[in-house]
């Protein structure tokens, strides 16, 4: 675990150290147990269009969260909750990809090229985006 967690660091000094290749980096924190409140936060809300990577860390003791990267239409756009089964329902969504159950104390990444707009960061397990699990991204050019 923690070579991969090397790796991944090495990685992303590499890209600092490479402006030709200059990509964004968001990193995104997961925690929170089942039944309490739990959060996704990023350490930044805008960032420029291009090449982004998402370094995604599940904080928590127990617990598994995974991270969807949705594109909105509008900044205000509604997210739709299935009542009867507590999740978001991501058909009526535009995934751009996820990183998927992440273990307690796990490490993942996501890559994408984003153009401007609006986008939300959500934990779809069941429960969890209800439980607070989303944050707003803004894309700018
Ligand atoms: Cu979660």
């Amino acid at each position: 675990m923690h070579s991969i967690r090397n790796t991944i660091a090495v990685l992303a000094v590499a890209c600092l150290a490479t402006p030709a290749f200059a990509a964004t980096t968001v990193k995104v924190t997961e925690g929170g147990e089942g039944g309490g409140p739990m959060t996704l936060t990023l350490d930044q809300s805008t960032i420029k269009a291009g090449e982004t990577t998402f370094l995604v860390h599940n904080d928590a003791m127990t617990e598994e969260h995974e991270m969807v990267l949705v594109k909105l239409k509008t900044a205000d756009q509604k997210i739709g909750v299935d009542a009867a089964k507590d999740l978001v329902n991501e058909t009526k969504l535009n995934s751009m990809g996820e990183v998927a159950e992440l273990k307690p104390g796990a490490d993942g990444e996501l890559k994408a090229k984003l153009v401007p707009g609006s986008y939300v960061l959500l934990c779809n397990i069941k429960g969890h985006f209800q439980a607070g699990m989303h944050a707003m991204l803004t894309v700018t050019k």
